[in-house]
C-alpha cells in the first residue's frame, strides 16, 4: 500500500497539561509512524507566519498569541492516507462537537486552545513539514 504524511503539532495548551506522552500514544497506535518530532516554540511572528491563511479572521491575533505560549510538539506523520485519517483522529475544531475518543474530544480546552494541530491536504502537509524540519529525504 501507498503511504503518505501528514503534518501535526501538538499545542501548548496540551503540552503544558502533560498530555505529550498521551497524545503521541494514541497517534502511533492508530498506525501513523512518527518520521520527525522536536519540542520547540515559535516567536507570534513565526505563528503568524503558519497561520498567514487565517490572517483576515477575528480570531487570528489571539490564536497567534496562544500558539507561541508555550512550548509545542510539531510532527510529521507517515500512514497510507495519512492527512483524511489524521483529522479523523483528532475530531473538529470545536472540541464540543469533537465526535467522542478524538484527540480533541479528550484534550482539547476550547475553540482556540484545541490540543493538536492537523494539516487539511497534501499539498498543506507538505509546506507545512518544511516550516519546521529540513533534509526530510533523510529520515
Ligand atoms: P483546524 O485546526 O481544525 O484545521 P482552522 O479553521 O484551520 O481549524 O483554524 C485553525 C486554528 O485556529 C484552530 O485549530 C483553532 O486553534 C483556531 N480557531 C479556529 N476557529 C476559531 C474560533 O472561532 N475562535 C478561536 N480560535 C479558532
Ligand atoms: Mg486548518
Amino acid at each position: 500500500m501507498a503511504t503518505n504524511r501528514t503534518f501535526t503539532m501538538i499545542k501548548p495548551d496540551a503540552v503544558s497539561a502533560g498530555n505529550t506522552g498521551a497524545i503521541t500514544k494514541m497517534i502511533e497506535e492508530a498506525g501513523f509512524r512518527i518520521v520527525a518530532m522536536k519540542k520547540t516554540l515559535l516567536t507570534p511572528e513565526r505563528a503568524g507566519q503558519f497561520y498567514a491563511v487565517h490572517k483576515e479572521r477575528p480570531f487570528y491575533k489571539d490564536l497567534c498569541t496562544y500558539m507561541s505560549s508555550g512550548a509545542i510538539v510539531p510532527m510529521i506523520l507517515e500512514k497510507e492516507n495519512a492527512v483524511e485519517d489524521f483529522r479523523n483522529l483528532i475530531g473538529a475544531t470545536d472540541p464540543q462537537k469533537a465526535a467522542p475518543g478524538t484527540i480533541r474530544n479528550l484534550f482539547a480546552k476550547s475553540i482556540e486552545a484545541n490540543a493538536i494541530h492537523g494539516s487539511d491536504s497534501d499539498e498543506n502537509a507538505a509546506i507545512e513539514g518544511s516550516f519546521f524540519f529540513s533534509q526530510l529525504e533523510q529520515y
